[in-house]
């Protein structure tokens, strides 16, 4: 007979054979990066302690008690030699959290800590938290930006009225947090504002994207760039556009700095995503741009269009044909990109910064125009010809 121990036995039995599996590069590779075939984390490496009332008397079926919907758009950092993910984790009840899940290889193994992140909070108690941006910054801190949501209370009478804020944390090692103040900006509401991991006259310097509403972004939008005196009391008082919106290209509608920019030899890689509208809805893409080494708030290199974009079971989720990531690891030149799929599971690609710099550098900026993007074409096409004739 099948005893309650022996279930339970059972469901950690198949988690560490999840756990357990090796992951190995997919078969295509655009030159560009490479995608990894199984997601790195997905709401089955929810340690099953986190889910499940183990104790036979009070569950007696064994019922998943507390159920987890999506685990995605993860901070990610490498720390004492293992690569580290701060996960959006986010409960069946719709709340998201934080959780740290480590790996020896990045790509594989990735195991959640003992428990979730127990994030203070502050006097305006936060109704939801999510999508970590983890920078290690020159004064000696890791911090933490997050998106922290709460419900606008200026429209009582709408049930989905909210209001988006950056919320401040930091730590040294990503188990005790220290909660700060929230961002303060002159913008109706904040998504996706990242620290740059270094100072810029002597000040905090910061990725924003302004927005009037909570979906929409309404005559805001495009990634912006302020300076504040202290990350203990954060005030931007004078936001400036580093990559706006435009129309006809891959970020029409809004777009936002994803991790932390990777400082190289020939200015910043900067991860972002852009969003348009289709008759299926929104749409979200990731692409890359470069700033200026001393100026990080200048774009020197625009390649056109998408990096990567939703691509065969990726496109479907709770919130379908999205990728998203907001965190990234350079480690000795290679690079760990952590990006969620359609909101649900995330995935790694794997890529060098020599790769990156190299799409960033020859890849032609968008003209705007069907007859320039034709042109770019035939140019690749005649340059070709001399190799095919050697063939
Ligand atoms: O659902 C897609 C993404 O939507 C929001 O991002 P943005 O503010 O740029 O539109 C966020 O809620 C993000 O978490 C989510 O993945």
């Amino acid at each position: 007979m099948t005893t309650h121990l022996d279930k339970v036995r059972a469901l950690l039995a198949h988690q560490e054979q999840l756990l357990g599996r090796e992951n190995i590069p997919a078969g295509d590779d655009n030159g560009i990066f490479r995608r990894w075939r199984n997601p790195v984390v997905t709401r089955e490496h929810v340690p099953v302690h986190w889910r499940y009332d183990l104790h036979e008397p009070s569950n007696p079926h064994l019922m998943e008690r507390l159920g987890i919907n999506a685990t995605f758009n993860a901070g990610a950092i490498k720390l004492d030699g293992s690569y580290l993910l701060a996960v959006r984790v986010e409960g069946v009840d719709r709340k998201s959290f934080f959780a740290i899940a480590e790996s020896d290889s990045g790509v594989d193994g990735f195991r959640f800590r003992d428990k979730p992140v127990q994030m203070p909070e502050t006097g305006d108690p936060d109704t939801n938290v999510y999508d970590m941006r983890l920078t290690r910054h020159e004064d000696g801190w890791i911090y933490g930006l997050f998106c922290t949501e709460r419900k606008d209370l200026s429209q009582p009478g709408d049930a989905t009225a909210a209001v988006a804020q950056c919320g401040i944390a930091r730590t040294r090692d990503l188990e005790n947090w220290q909660r700060l103040p929230d961002l303060v900006t002159h913008s109706g509401q904040q998504r996706n504002v990242v620290l740059h991991p270094e100072f810029v006259d002597g000040k905090y310097a910061l990725y924003t994207r302004p927005q009037d509403g909570f979906i929409s972004v309404g005559s805001g939008g495009g990634i912006g760039w302020g300076l504040t005196d202290s990350m203990e009391g954060a005030e931007v008082l004078d936001e400036t556009l580093v990559d706006s919106r435009q129309y006809h290209t891959i970020s029409e509608v809004k777009n936002g700095q994803g991790p932390a920019p990777i400082k190289t030899g020939k200015g910043w890689l900067h991860l972002a995503h852009g969003v348009r509208n289709t008759a299926a809805g929104l749409r979200y893409v990731l692409y890359l741009f470069m700033t200026h080494p001393e100026r990080p708030w200048e774009v020197i290199h625009r390649p056109a269009g998408h990096f990567i974009a939703p691509q065969g079971g990726e496109r479907v989720g709770d919130v379908s044909n999205v990728v998203f990531s907001n965190g990234w690891i350079e480690d000795g030149g290679r690079v760990f990109i952590y990006y969620a799929s359609s909101d649900t599971r995330l995935h790694v690609a794997t890529t060098t910064v020599d790769q990156l710099l190299d799409y960033c550098l020859h890849t032609p900026e968008d003209g705007l125009r069907s007859a320039s993007s034709v042109a770019s074409r035939i140019e690749l096409i005649e340059r070709n010809a001399a190799v095919l004739r050697d063939l």
